[in-house]
Order: structure tokens, then sequence, then C-alpha cells
């Protein structure tokens, strides 16, 4: 990677992983592509190029990729599944739509391209302890269809025009830098918010609930590290699994209580994300990310618990 154009670099994920990027790569050579509306602010703006690339307007992603000579994109524009689930049409539109703008100019310019897939693009049918790599996927939901059309898509352009596009399966993630909008995971962030604010937790998922979740500096780093990858050892490409850990909204409260002995939660259940949360896979086996790109996390839950507090404190100048 030389040139770096990051879509979406002010959502969840961007916003962290243009300036990792930018930590690891010459500043200058890391662009961040934002929509009218959503810019660049401090950090973000400051310590780097920035250009507006709306991801459905394919002219504006070739332009971006022709001025900064980008060699690599990270496309990281999509709506959250209970939002997909709101806008359907325009979670296709964004989610698959964009991606295909995205391979044609990737496919005229020579651009590699990493786009994150989800725990989302599991279904019912899927297995759920120990989700293999190769297994059935056929979710019910938009944000779950766009993230399975999107790998078949991204393979069929590796296969058929030889575009070198690689990416993983996203669990939950949790960061205390840019809250998530909108998602089923969701939940994981806001409690530790409302344990350092004091505030009692209204959980919208009940206990029992197990999904794969991974705190926000181990996704970054898979990101740049699938994208590093000998591509000669690769047998997959759309999309990897990874995981680090997986609970329930039982086990996170627990854990948190540790540290804030006087935190509360009650349930209010939201049926929509409950049905999305059930129908996704409650861990994932991510031996072929070991294997052929030597993925391995760091945090567990008790090591990000600590992180989240820790930092919480600082962001929101709560002092005890
Ligand atoms: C969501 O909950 O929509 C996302 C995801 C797991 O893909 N965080």
């Amino acid at each position: 990677m030389k040139n770096i154009l990051v879509i979406g670099s002010t959502g969840q994920i961007g916003s962290e992983l243009t300036m990792k990027l930018r930590g690891l790569y010459p500043e200058g050579n890391v662009v961040a592509g934002y929509i009218p509306g959503a810019e660049p602010k401090g950090q973000l703006l400051e310590s780097g190029p920035s250009a507006v690339v709306d991801i459905t307007d394919s002219r504006q992603i070739a332009d971006a990729v022709e001025r900064y000579d980008v060699d690599t994109i990270y496309n990281l524009a999509a709506l959250l599944s209970a939002v997909a689930e709101a806008k359907p049409q325009l979670a296709w539109k964004i989610g698959l739509g964009g991606l295909f703008n995205t391979l044609e100019v990737a496919r005229e310019k020579g651009c590699a391209v990493f786009t994150p897939s989800s725990i989302g693009s599991f279904g019912l049918s899927t297995p759920h302890t120990k989700t293999p790599q190769d297994t059935i996927q056929r979710p019910d939901t938009m944000y779950g269809v766009t993230k399975v059309s999107g790998e078949l898509l991204s393979d069929y352009y590796a296969k058929r025009f030889g575009v070198d596009t690689r990416s993983v399966r996203f669990p939950g993630l949790i960061s205390y830098v840019a809250p998530p909008g909108g998602g089923t995971t969701d939940y994981a962030v806001d409690i530790y918010y409302a344990a350092v604010k004091g505030e009692t937790f209204k959980c919208p998922l009940k206990p029992g609930t197990l999904m794969d979740m991974m705190y926000m500096p181990d996704a970054l780093r898979a990101a740049v590290e699938i994208m590093e990858a000998d591509p000669a050892r690769l047998k997959h490409r759309n999309s990897f699994n990874i995981a680090s850990m997986s609970f329930d909204p039982e086990e996170i409260f627990t854990k948190i209580k540790e540290y804030v002995p006087e935190f509360k939660m009650v349930y209010e259940l939201d049926p929509l994300r409950q049905h999305i949360a059930d129908s996704w896979p409650d861990s994932l086996d991510d031996t072929c990310a070991r294997e052929e790109w030597d993925w391995k996390p760091e945090y567990d839950l008790d090591a990000m618990t600590r992180d989240m507090l820790k930092n919480l404190k600082i962001k929101l100048e709560v002092n005890n």
C-alpha cells in the first residue's frame, strides 16, 4: 500500500482507521474520503488530505483515485444493521451499488480494495456455535443480504478481473472514540457509557443473546494485516471470519460490575434488534484467518473493559 483512499472516513470505523493508516504510512498518502454533511474535523482534517467521495457517484471515486494516485481503497461506506432494516433501498444503494462503483474504478485503475463484511452475513440456518469459515449464509435482513452479496461480488472481481479484493467479517466493534449508529451490537458500547455516567443501563437484548464482539484496536489491526498479507498464502479472500470474544448482556454487565460495583442494568427489549441478534452466530471459528495470515486478537473481555472504562472516564471527564 502506497497511496490509500478511505471511503467513509468520518464513520465509526473510518475515523479511527484513517488515523491508524496515517500512523503507519506517510500521512499525506492517506486520503480521507467523506460526504458533505459528514466532513472530517480536528486531527482527522489536519493530519492529511481529504476529498468529497460519495460512493454512489463513481466519478467522485475515480477523481480521488486519479488525483492522489491511489493504489488501495478502504471502502467503509455502509448503513449498520438496524438502520438498514429501516431504509433497505438506501442500504442496497450504498452497500451494493457503492461497492460496484468502487470495484469498477479499482478494475480500471488497478487498485486493491478492502470492504468489510460482518457477522450479519450469516442467518438463522447458519450453524451458530463456532460458525465455520465456509458455511450456509442465508440472512433475512437487508444488511445481511448486502454483506453476502458484497462478499460474492468482491470474489467475482478478484477471479474474473484480477482485482485484489480482501476482507474480514467484523464482529460487533467496541470503541470509546466514535460511537456506532444503528447497529445491533451497539448495546455493548452504550453499556460502558452508562456505567461511566452512573446511569442504569436499559439493555435492548435479552439475557443469553450471545454475539461475537471485538475491541477496535484489534479490528483496525485486522484491516491493515489482511491487506498486507502475502497473497500466495490466501486460500480465501472475501471474507475471513475473525474473532476475539463472545458474550451475552449478563456477561458484559457482570464484568463491568467488577470495576463499577454500583452499576445497574434493566431489560427493555427492542424486537427488531432481538430478531437480528438471534439470527447471527453465537461465536465464529477464525481458524482460516489464523492459518492464512496469522490473525491473532490481543484483547479479551477483561482487558477491553479496563481500557474502555479508563478512557471513557477521561473522555467524559468523570473523576472516580
Ligand atoms: C451491527 O450491529 O450492525 C454491526 C455489525 C455486527 O455488523 N456492528
